[in-house]
């Protein structure tokens, strides 16, 4: 009864995705700008139905000073070695650093999917390309390895076994608009926004997400009260959680607080703008113009640039991974 109860609830919400499986493994976050980046790839699936029993991330020249996250079950072994180029960060310079990580002796069902997890930095590398995570699964008799690139003007969708990629988006100094208080792109009163985008949409579908951090260096709390766009008919800050294996979303009642000197984070999996009654599906190369209407700092408008639709959650890319 609970479960009907569910479900009737659940299909009044605008959007609700079961977890079906997904094809590709991919990464969480599919575009970032320059900085701190967490790299969480997920694996979709076994082997021909065996469980997992390690996985291999290779990490690309420009995510540097990277540390995996231990998985309880699972071993840890890193490889390390030389860039190909140097980095200067924090005032020093590196040269050498985690080149690949894999996780081993644990055991994920082909039923099931798992997420594995680095952190690091993006360093060197120009708006636009694309860092590849080459990754391997393997299984009692055999591997998945996820390692094809695509060609100069390939669609990586025609790949059967692409490697997991991130877009590098133009770093926020560059995109962010223009803030209706300041003359700093990108900041309204104390609040900062930056790692702003939008993911791009599948022809036919009528809604979007947004991601963006928020972080106010001011000493007094603020909210973010609401979201608007010229593209999008109807926009919502979105939740999302797991109730009984389905991924439900739902409208943030009375706006999200952004307490003093903390920094929210809307990213995929969690908190997200949601675009809806979108006409035209959101291009990867596009911007999405929005309005953030703050409670204290008032209006910020600025552009999101759009990033690619695949990457994300397994069954959260709106398109059921068709190929
Ligand atoms: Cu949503």
């Amino acid at each position: 009864m609970r479960h009907l109860a569910l479900f009737a609830a659940a299909t009044a919400l605008p959007a609700l995705f079961s977890l079906n499986a997904a094809a590709h493994a991919v990464l969480e976050t599919p575009a970032a700008a320059a900085g701190s980046y967490k790299a969480v790839v997920t694996i979709p699936h076994g082997c021909d139905g065996q469980a997992t029993n390690s996985v291999r991330v290779e990490l690309p020249e420009g995510f540097v000073s990277a540390k995996p996250m231990p998985k309880p079950g699972w071993a840890l072994s890193i490889e390390e070695g030389a860039y190909a180029q140097t980095y200067e960060l924090h005032g020093k310079t590196v040269k050498s650093g985690v080149t690949a990580v894999t996780w081993s002796g644990g055991d994920l069902p082909d039923g099931a999917f798992d997420e594995f997890a680095l952190r690091g930095t993006i360093a060197g590398v120009e708006p636009g390309r694309k860092l590849f995570f080459k990754t391997v699964q393997t299984c009692a008799d055999g591997e998945v390895a996820w390692v094809e690139l695509p060609a100069a003007g390939q669609d990586a969708h025609a790949l059967e076994h692409p490697a997991p990629g991130l877009t590098i988006l133009a770093s926020d100094t560059e995109h962010a608009g223009h803030g209706a208080h300041g003359d700093r792109a990108g900041m309204a009163g104390d609040l900062k926004i930056t790692g702003a985008w939008a993911r791009a949409m599948l022809p036919g579908q009528p809604s979007g997400g947004g991601y963006l951090s928020i972080e106010n260096t001011g000493s007094t709390r603020d909210r973010l009260l609401s979201v608007s766009s010229p593209l999008a008919g109807k926009v919502e800050v979105h939740t999302m959680e797991m109730k009984n294996e389905v991924m439900v979303m739902r409208p943030v009642e009375g706006g999200i607080e952004i307490p003093a000197g903390e920094t929210v984070t809307l990213e995929p999996g969690g908190l997200h703008i949601m675009f809806m009654q979108v006409g035209d599906p959101f291009k990867e190369g596009g911007a999405v113009p929005v309005t953030l209407e703050f409670e204290k700092a008032g209006t910020l408008e600025l552009e999101l640039p759009v990033g690619p639709a695949r990457g994300g959650m397994p069954d959260m890319d709106h398109s059921g991974h068709g190929k």
